[in-house]
């Protein structure tokens, strides 16, 4: 006998048998649409037999809904079926619901996905009772993976507010579904209703069925039809296609009716399965080098990752990845973060790997309620708005600030299963400021670097938190301190100086006899990539938006949507000009874009709705037949695009009340063309502005002289446009994203020389 066959002899006689069949890809070849993706009459043959065979339980586990499942295989008696990845179970007769599902939420969600879904010919949406699922798979492969992280992110800002759900990824779409519900849950349903001592046999090709695969029991197996082999599978076995499972499922039946079957080759036997490595996820911590280089951010750069069910697939592609990524590599390091998934209960996941990934990743998943309380909480509703001085806004409270320090034990412990205890880890951002200090009680003893991308506040703001003693301690933890600006580096060491025992020096501060380096990075972008041509693909788009504003004249706004961007004031303050400057009436269009962030968090919500509004009343009150004064766009553009319309702005109009750099003022002068450029107008309080000294600066807080500003950018003649644009490119080109990054880790190594 060969190898496996006598165990697919027993699993096969014993006497109770189930069998969980997936069916799109697995019991039926994936068609075009659902609809041609029929059984044909001998699968039907083959599964009523199977579902009336002495001892077998059969059940199609699908993430269809009922009537499909109905419709197609409601006439084979004794299958038992599972509609929505598990929501719904069809058990003898009736079907039932396995959880409550709020339908008000959903309609919401589809609401906020048609636009998307009707701007991407290709994509449909599929409403179903309990889940609402995103195809993609006809979207042009250009635009594929522009339109995957536009229906991420926006899936991803709605479940904050809609903990009780789960994005879930299925091949070529995306699912949002109850969480929770799986087709893990079918299995124990099937095992409940089988006889006793029931073996089960779990099929299927889609990540969807990593669930059944991860609820096999003693003496039980699982199988993986089609290419998913080439990802990470809990599944033991493999089958080719469809068709070598029909084969298989025969011979089933053929040896439980015929003892005496013993032909291998003549008769469809497991041997047509192909034993399949075991790849897990979850790898133990390194023993040898390991990386020499850890980061660390709660949000990772992600690449869509299809081989590995845990990760998410935001793809935040960036100035900072591309600093990164390279720096990464030639250390042959790491980048840690939060995967993206929330989890039930009140740990953190184990820590998971993609060495493949380019830069290689690993995350952890964190339960919902840390996500909810750490990152709505703590970071965005205390230290955003604090950073930000926006003091107004802020709220603090005991639980998120646990959540805080629990969600910071948890990325340090999962370094800590990473990287040697000497190796050098840079941390990014305001999300993770207890690590260096988690990481130490731990015994890591390599050098620690943080990157500030925000603002840091001064002493009187920074002493409204209530932990703020605890916070400037674990801050002196690192050995490398960075910040955009000087200003920043200032407050810093202020803070220190009026709140801590430490002493503050030329570059540093001593504390427990260590000096931490404190020192100014100032972020800049890779200039180059928004100098490229068009690409093609992109063209027609941003063509029929030029063609919609016309001759006027551009000016440009491009944001995250956030408060302290200052795009309500913008507004305020473009349409003051017009009253100023009646002239420009019909002869200048602002175009607004911003991209959505945050959603969940009230301020973000209020904050879209201020905006609409004043678009609205500006547009009512000044408008033309021939000319809409503002043009708002709630919106992510690719890179391509966003350089195109740069290019075309005569006025980059980039006014945040307070902003830690601000790349898209450097993206905007990098993009200009030399011979014929337009002017920066940029907010004196964007830490840009201490580079940037040639843009015209201007205060968002002063709405007359904003508008005044503004006025004087639109007539700035092109000599003077082109001298201010010309330095403007020098700095941008010399300060770059790959000199920052490249600054910042040999100044992080200078460290440990130094020890
Ligand atoms: P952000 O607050 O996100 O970053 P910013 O520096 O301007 O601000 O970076 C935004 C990035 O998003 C830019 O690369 C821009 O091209 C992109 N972007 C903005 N609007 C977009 C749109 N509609 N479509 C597509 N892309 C869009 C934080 C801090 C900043 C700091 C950075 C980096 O708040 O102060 O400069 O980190 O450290």
């Amino acid at each position: 006998m060969k190898n496996g066959a006598e165990h697919w002899y027993r699993l096969a006689r014993n006497p109770a048998l189930a069998l969980l069949l997936d069916y799109d890809g697995t019991l039926v070849p994936t068609a075009n649409t659902p609809e041609e993706a029929r059984p044909s009459p001998e699968v039907l043959a083959l599964l009523t037999e199977l579902a009336n065979a002495p001892g077998v339980t059969c059940a199609i586990v699908s993430g269809r809904q009922r009537e499909a499942l109905d419709e197609m295989l409601g006439s084979v008696a004794g299958l038992r079926l599972v509609a929505e990845h598990g929501l719904w179970r069809r058990g003898a007769t009736s079907w039932f619901s396995t959880a409550s599902v709020d339908m008000g939420a959903l309609d919401e969600l589809q609401t906020l996905l048609i636009p998307v879904v009707d701007a991407h010919p290709g994509s449909r949406i599929e409403r179903k009772t309990g889940a609402i699922c995103v195809h993609y798979r006809g979207v042009r492969r250009s635009r594929k993976e522009a339109f995957v992280v536009r229906v991420t992110a926006l899936l991803e800002e709605w479940l904050r507010t809609h903990p009780e759900y789960e994005l879930l990824d299925v091949i070529e779409a995306v699912e949002t579904r109850p969480r929770g519900v799986n087709k893990g849950g079918a299995v124990a349903w099937i095992r409940e209703r089988a006889e006793p001592d029931v073996r089960c046999i779990m099929v299927g090709n889609d990540v969807t069925d990593e669930d059944m695969f991860a609820a096999v029991g003693t003496g039980d197996d699982g199988i993986l039809v089609g290419p998913g082999y080439r990802r990470q599978t809990a599944a033991r076995w493999h089958l080719e296609d469809p068709a070598a499972l029909h084969t298989f499922l025969r011979w089933i039946l053929a040896v439980r009716i015929d003892e005496t079957v013993q032909d291998e080759s003549g008769l469809p036997s497991p041997m047509a399965l192909a034993s399949l490595p075991r790849q897990p996820c979850i790898e133990p911590a390194p023993e040898g080098r390991g990386p020499s280089l850890l980061a660390i951010s709660n949000r990772l750069p992600h690449l869509r990752d299809p081989s590995c069910p845990a990760p998410n697939r935001k793809q935040n592609v960036g100035g900072l990845v591309s600093a990164l990524a390279p720096v990464i590599a030639e250390r042959d390091g790491l980048w840690l973060g939060w995967s993206g998934n929330t989890i039930p209960g009140d740990q953190a996941s184990a820590v998971s790997r993609d060495r493949e990934a380019s830069p290689p990743l690993a995350w952890i998943d964190l339960p919902a309620v840390w996500h909810e309380q750490y990152y709505n909480g703590f970071c965005n509703r205390a230290l955003w708005p604090l950073f930000h001085s926006f003091p107004g806004r802020i709220r603090f409270s005991d639980s998120e600030w646990n959540a805080y320090a629990m969600a910071n034990e948890a990325f340090a412990e999962a370094a800590c299963s990473l990287v040697r205890p000497d190796a050098a880890i840079w941390v990014h951002d305001y999300h993770v400021l207890l690590v260096a200090s988690a990481l130490r009680r731990r015994g890591h003893t390599g050098p620690i670097g943080l990157f500030l991308h925000i603002p840091f506040p001064g002493a009187d703001l920074f002493e409204m938190i209530p932990w703020a003693d605890g916070l400037l301690d674990a801050l002196l933890e690192f050995d490398l301190l960075g910040f955009h600006t000087p200003g920043y580096v200032a407050n810093f060491r202020s803070c220190v100086a009026r709140m801590t025992p430490a002493q503050v020096s030329d570059d540093g501060v001593e504390h427990r006899g260590r000096t931490v380096r404190v020192a100014a990075f100032p972020l800049g972008i890779i200039p180059e990539s928004f100098q490229e041509p068009a690409d093609p693909s992109t063209a027609e788009e941003i063509a029929a938006l030029f063609q919609s504003i016309g001759s006027t004249q551009l000016v440009l706004g491009v944001d995250r949507l956030d408060y302290t961007k200052g795009i309500p004031e913008r507004l305020l303050a473009f349409e003051r000009m017009l009253q100023l400057f009646p002239s420009w009436k019909g002869r200048v269009s602002f175009v607004q874009v911003s991209v959505p962030s945050r959603e969940d968090v009230p301020e973000y919500a209020e904050q879209r709705q201020l905006i609409e509004t004043a678009v609205g009343r500006i547009n009512g009150e000044h408008g033309e037949a021939h000319w809409v004064p503002v043009r708002y766009l709630y919106r992510s553009y690719g890179r391509s695009h966003l350089a195109q319309l740069y290019r075309a702005a005569r006025v980059g109009y980039i006014t945040p009340l307070r902003d830690g750099m601000n790349l898209v003022a450097k993206e905007f002068v990098a993009a200009q063309a030399p011979e014929d450029p337009g002017v920066l107008l940029l907010s004196r309080f964007a830490g840009a502005a201490v580079e940037l000294r040639e843009a015209l600066l201007t205060n968002p807080y002063h709405t007359e002289g904003m508008a005044r500003d503004l006025d004087r950018a639109l007539r700035m003649e092109a000599p003077e446009r082109k001298a201010r644009h010309a330095a403007l490119l020098a700095t941008v080109s010399r300060t770059t994203a790959l000199t920052w990054a490249a600054d910042f880790v040999a100044a992080l190594e200078a460290v440990r020389s130094a020890a």
